[in-house]
């Protein structure tokens, strides 16, 4: 029987970068996920009878939400559910799984690399059919219905058993509860060369693999160790713990430091990787040597027709405005196009669909290809594993190597956070409005080049996308980025994106942060950064 009930808008379920994310006891308001929920199948006016996908990341509060967006999709007309054991499904795994049964969209419940918890954060993103993020025509629309919502639909059911594997019914809707790792297993088999990475294992290549108490442990443990033959114990924190075990679930040299300090220090395995809260972001660090997200897109488009899955060549490469040039060196190099988006997974997804790019990143440690349509980090894995293991060689000599004949783009991020965001805004409107003079200006020895607010046209469907971040481009390809993070809870973060670039025959094995002072100044001088923060420092350097 279905029922309505009523409710009433609440203020603020404006979706960000990556879908709704707030804090639990936000999500715990009567109401409060049902609204969203509803807006979403509202506003998504899915076929009667369509299939829907819903998993997440096996945070505080998964299974709760589960729970009521299954009864909420009976009542909404799907005629089936395909759901992830225990509640779970990695962010590309779901991708997957929509792609694979032709599902109409689904559910992925997440937030992502934020800690989980009572007192942490919880989210909740659409997908659409293409297996991508809901592009910004949908969420604006779903937002928009989130202010006039009157009512929600369910069904009265009870929860149902999420551990075990089979169909059941609700309201008259199969409910699915399917193994979240399998399909998304046979994937990457079909795209890597397992063949070569086992034979590597198998001479002694080793590695560390942790999954930080979050989504990606068990698939980690079904591929790294169990098909890819890597001895137990590779996969660390391989057991996804509601609270990510306190920590934040965030794969980089901050959050993720033992595995940073083990693979500086004298037993460093030859590779070492991780990965976020719901599986989509990577880190990758060879024996004494950190790859930063942009130089690992770069380096993988450059050597990616190792794989099976690439063996044909790459029809594009895209990373998002902030990601260093790197790549577009590579892409220059293989005469294809490289394509600059704004942040935000979503506008890779028509780029993909036309065929114009294969492989795609962003700095924020995301990459990915057209197997899926979300970023992907046990794949960034799977494909160095594969390069590694086809060309003989350590991360670190890749990297030198790349560096030798493309130059290497030195790459930094400061990331101030919880400041209020009155003096974000004001930050970043003063910035804009001062931007016509700087081009000939100089700071120490850089000059301006010049200077712009980011706007990106779609190329597929024109839409246009404004106020994307503030690029200062110096003389010589050095960069300054200014940019709003769109997936904090609290306050604002101010991102400030650092760039030097150093060609073939100029300086390729220096610190970065002393290669990035002047840059670091000039960011300070040109923002007033201390000025508007009353911070003489960032909190987070990645
Ligand atoms: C999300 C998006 C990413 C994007 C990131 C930016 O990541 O999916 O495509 O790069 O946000 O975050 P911010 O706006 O804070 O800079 P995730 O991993 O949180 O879904």
């Amino acid at each position: 029987m279905i029922q309505t009930v009523p409710t009433r808008p609440f203020d603020g379920q404006k979706p960000g970068t990556s879908g709704l994310r707030k804090k639990v006891s936000v999500f715990r308001q009567p109401n409060y996920s049902e609204n969203f929920i509803q807006s979403v199948f509202d506003v998504a006016k899915a076929a009667k009878g369509s299939t829907l996908v819903i998993g997440g990341d096996g945070r505080f509060h998964n299974r709760t939400v589960i729970q009521q967006a299954i009864r909420m999709a009976a009542a909404n007309g799907y005629g089936e559910v395909l759901v992830g054991q225990g509640g779970i499904l990695s962010t590309p795994a779901a991708s997957h799984v929509i792609r694979k049964f032709g599902a109409s969209g689904g559910l992925i419940l997440s937030a992502s690399h934020n800690p989980g918890g009572p007192d942490a954060d919880f989210g909740i993103k659409y997908n659409i059919a293409n297996g991508g993020p809901a592009p910004e025509t949908v969420t604006e629309a779903i937002y928009a219905r989130t202010r006039e919502i009157n009512r929600w639909m369910t069904v009265d059911t009870p929860d149902i058993d999420l551990d075990t594997l089979g169909t059941v019914e609700v309201g008259g809707m199969a409910v699915k509860v399917i193994d979240p790792v399998a399909d998304y297993a046979s994937l990457m088999e079909s795209l890597f060369d397992f063949a070569a990475i086992r034979a590597a294992v198998a001479d002694g290549f080793t590695m560390a693999f942790d999954a930080m108490s979050a989504v990606t442990g068990p698939y980690a443990i079904e591929i790294l160790e169990n098909r890819l033959g890597f001895p137990k114990g590779t996969v660390r924190s391989g057991v996804p713990l509601e609270d990510f075990g306190g920590h934040h679930p965030d794969p980089n040299m901050v959050h993720a430091k033992a595995l940073f300090d083990l693979m500086m220090g004298p037993d460093a395995p030859d590779f070492g990787a991780a990965s976020d809260g719901d599986g989509d972001r990577n880190l990758i660090i060879g024996k004494g040597r950190f790859i930063t997200p942009s130089d690992s897109l770069a380096m993988l488009a450059a050597n990616a027709h190792l794989a099976p899955g690439y063996a044909g060549g790459l029809k594009g490469i895209a990373r998002s405005m902030p990601t260093s040039a790197a790549a577009d060196r590579v892409a220059d190099a293989m005469g294809v196009p490289c394509h600059e988006t704004p942040t935000g997974w979503k506008f890779f997804g028509n780029l993909l669909d036309a065929g114009m790019a294969t492989i795609c990143g962003e700095e924020s440690a995301g990459t990915g290809s057209d197997h899926v349509r979300e970023k992907d980090g046990l794949w960034a894995v799977l494909l160095w594993l594969n390069i590694l293991a086809v060309r003989g060689v350590s991360a670190d000599t890749l990297a030198r190597e790349h560096w030798a004949r493309f130059g290497r783009n030195y790459y930094a991020r400061h990331d101030y956070e919880g400041i209020e965001t009155a003096c974000a805004d004001a930050l970043m409107a003063e910035l804009k409005t001062n931007l016509a003079p700087l081009p000939g200006a100089a700071f120490g020895p850089l000059t301006v080049a010049t200077a712009d607010s980011f706007s990106y046209t779609d190329p597929v469907d024109g839409s246009v996308s404004t106020n994307q971040g503030i690029r200062i481009l110096f003389e010589g390809g050095s960069r300054v980025v200014f940019r709003l993070s769109g997936t904090g809870t609290e306050g604002a973060t101010l991102r400030v994106y650092l760039e030097r670039f150093e060609p073939a025959d100029g300086d390729l094995d220096e610190e970065t942060s002393a290669m990035l002072a002047d840059l670091i100044a000039a960011a300070d001088r040109i923002a007033g950064i201390a000025r508007h923060t009353g911070r003489s420092a960032p909190d987070v350097v990645t």
